[in-house]
């Protein structure tokens, strides 16, 4: 049996195991995929630990899924790091080699950026201006996959600017740093919004913005999911904007951990958007 999982603190609250689940179950796989909270100082050891209990129960340890607040941890704990995880900084992936070398990756940007494909031919946002809403994990791997896609513009708005201040800084020259205070009135500018922080989620407090300087073509995205349809992307639809929910970047995420512990490339389609849900 080939083991894999998700690592966070707390990690109750992850969608991940019924995602892969689904996958294992539907590829008919000989595999499993667990949930263990970890804490950051434990990682290292946790690693070693799991290597030896799954093979004492008759299996092989493949890797894991990080998520909060384990991400940079995992990036100092790694054997070896592949340009995704450098770019970003995080690892959100971890592959155990033959040679039982870790190879830490991060899949969170290209998970934006297949999930924002589902709604929009991608380059349309080539040479264009984004704002981030937020500067923590989420806004760096978002910087990194808009910079990809060759937007000229990155517009950082965050409730602390220093931190705003050091994501740009890290994200090139293309990208600067905004006042919160700002932000109604950088999207003026904007082809794309993209909210990375968790204002708007249950049980967090609401997403203050207002939209009526937005272009009507500018696509408006969410990294929230619960709700899946947030106040801010149900002001977007109403107002004629494309909205791309939070679920999309989870789902697409995954597939490349799957591919490399599992050794089949997993489908995102609808089915599996609604077990997830369920
Ligand atoms: O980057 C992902 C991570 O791989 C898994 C996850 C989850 O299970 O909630 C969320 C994101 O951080």
């Amino acid at each position: 049996t080939k083991i894999a999982g998700v690592m966070g603190w707390p990690i109750s609250h992850s969608l991940s195991p019924r995602l892969h689940g689904y996958w294992i179950d539907k590829y008919g796989l000989d595999a499993d995929y667990r949930a263990w909270p970890v804490k950051p100082e434990e990682l290292g050891g946790t690693f070693s630990q799991l290597k030896e209990n799954c093979a004492a129960e008759g299996g092989v340890f493949r890797g894991t899924n990080l998520t909060i607040p384990l991400k940079e941890t995992a990036f100092d704990v790694v054997d070896i790091l592949d340009p995704s995880a450098k770019r970003i900084g995080a690892v959100n992936t971890v592959v155990v080699g033959e040679d039982g070398r870790l190879t830490g990756r991060n899949t969170d940007g290209i998970g934006f950026i297949d999930s924002l494909a589902e709604h929009v031919n991608t380059d349309v946002l080539r040479g264009g201006t984004a704002v981030l809403l937020g500067a923590g994990g989420a806004a760096r791997a978002i910087a990194v996959a808009l910079t990809d896609l060759g937007m000229a513009k990155i517009i950082i708005c965050n409730r602390s600017t220093s931190r705003a201040e050091t994501l740009a800084g890290h994200v090139g020259t293309h990208a600067e740093a905004a006042l919160w205070e700002t932000r109604n009135n950088h999207l003026l500018d904007a082809d794309i919004l993209v909210n990375c922080t968790s204002l708007g989620m249950t049980g967090q407090p609401p997403l203050e913005i207002s939209l009526d300087l937005l272009k009507k073509s500018a696509i408006v995205s969410d990294i929230v999911y619960v709700p899946l349809e947030t106040d801010l992307l149900k002001a977007a639809k109403s107002r004629g904007n494309i909205a791309v929910d939070g679920l999309g970047m989870l789902l697409h995420q995954a597939k490349a951990g799957f591919e490399a512990w599992f050794g089949v490339t997993p489908e995102v389609d609808t089915a599996l958007r609604r077990h997830v849900l369920d």
